[in-house]
């Protein structure tokens, strides 16, 4: 079975509220790398059920997650596209990678720990299993590479743990070198995008205050008020890297402004260096409708033809389809699966 050298897979969940930081730190890499790679790009609908959804959220989200997809500018034609649930490889495997992985492994995922919190009896077995089931989602596919937001590194750590175990424990079974082990592309200057109210948590979907995050569905006036209200401290902004240390807020408003305009942070500092906030957030907030404005109208353009995007999802599940089953046949022979 041939192994491909650069087959991209990543996913995000449609759990509603995506945000800056999803567009960021995964969406928006998703868009160059089809230039060079083979790419799969998953609505992880799987995932998001291991917190509670509601059903008609659930599809709506879905449809959300890949026009975003579409409106950043992945090609639904030449990649693959499409919703977790309709690849039956995703579950199959997660059982079999579950029979490989380790609870001291899974006890050290700090996601688990943080979204389960004080309350860890009551947290969904599927929760707990998360990342395994993520390890599932991009070996059922030999993907080589995956681009994810910081936040996902210890997961695809251990994705690559649960590779090397498989392939290690069905070495004299024609599992040896079975899986490659997946390289994490964190690109950019926003890979941990943080909350707008809070520097020290990063900005994330289920977070209570919706001035926390800017959304791809925000308008103008949305994104305007949001960036004026967050969070900064009464200094202007240095003009040297070394002074954002100990500054998260103006660190993170620096780091979305030179993602938005595909510079560095350093470049960013040397234009708006002894500014007030006073007058970078209103330079911020123009930067980031003029690069937002575009997908939010092109995503709710798309949002009114659900039939074409549940096409893109059909046919995206078919080709996924068709590059899992002969893995998951050869995983299966691997084991003593008759
Ligand atoms: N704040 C962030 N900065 C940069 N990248 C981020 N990602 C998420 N938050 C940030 C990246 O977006 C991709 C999809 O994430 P996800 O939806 O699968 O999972 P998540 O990390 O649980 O997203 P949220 O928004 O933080 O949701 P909640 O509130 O449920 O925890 C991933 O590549 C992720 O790294």
């Amino acid at each position: 079975m041939e192994q491909p050298t650069n087959r991209v897979f990543s996913g995000v969940q449609p759990t509603g509220n995506l945000h800056l930081g999803n567009y960021l730190g995964a969406i928006r890499n998703f868009v160059g790398l089809q230039e060079t790679h083979e790419c799969i790009y998953c609505v992880v609908d799987m995932h998001a059920i291991t917190v509670w959804q509601d059903p008609k959220e659930l599809a709506h989200n879905t449809r959300e997650v890949a026009a975003a997809y579409i409106a950043a500018g992945v090609d639904a034609e030449k990649q693959v596209i499409f919703n977790q649930s309709k690849v039956s490889a995703h579950g199959e495997l997660t059982w079999v990678l579950n029979c490989v992985a380790r609870m001291g492994w899974l006890n050290r995922m700090t996601q688990f720990k943080e979204k389960a919190g004080k309350n860890r009896e009551n947290a969904s077995v599927g929760l707990y299993d998360y990342p395994v089931l993520m390890a599932a989602d991009i070996l059922a596919y030999r993907a080589t590479h995956v681009p994810v937001g910081d936040d996902q590194k210890q997961h695809l750590e251990l994705a690559r743990d649960i590779a090397q175990k498989f392939n290690n424990d069905f070495a004299a079974f024609g599992g040896e070198e079975f899986f490659p082990l997946p390289e994490p592309l964190i690109m950019g200057a926003a890979t941990r995008v943080m909350s707008l109210r809070d520097g020290s948590k990063k900005m994330s979907k289920s977070d209570p205050s919706d001035m926390s995050r800017i959304t791809l569905t925000d308008s103008a006036d949305d994104i305007a008020k949001k960036i004026r209200k967050a969070r900064t401290d009464p200094e202007p902004l240095p003009s040297e890297l070394e002074g954002l240390k100990e500054r998260a807020e103006a660190d993170n408003l620096v780091g979305i402004y030179a993602a938005l305009a595909d510079m560095t942070k350093e470049a960013v500092l040397q234009e708006h260096g002894g500014s007030q906030f006073s007058s970078f957030k209103p330079a911020l907030a123009e930067l980031a409708n003029e690069k937002l404005s575009p997908i939010t109208g092109e995503m709710a353009r798309l949002m009114e033809d659900t039939a074409y995007i549940d096409s893109v999802l059909k046919s995206g599940g078919e080709r996924a389809d068709a590059i899992a089953q002969p893995i998951l046949a050869k995983v299966k022979e691997i084991v003593g699966f008759v």
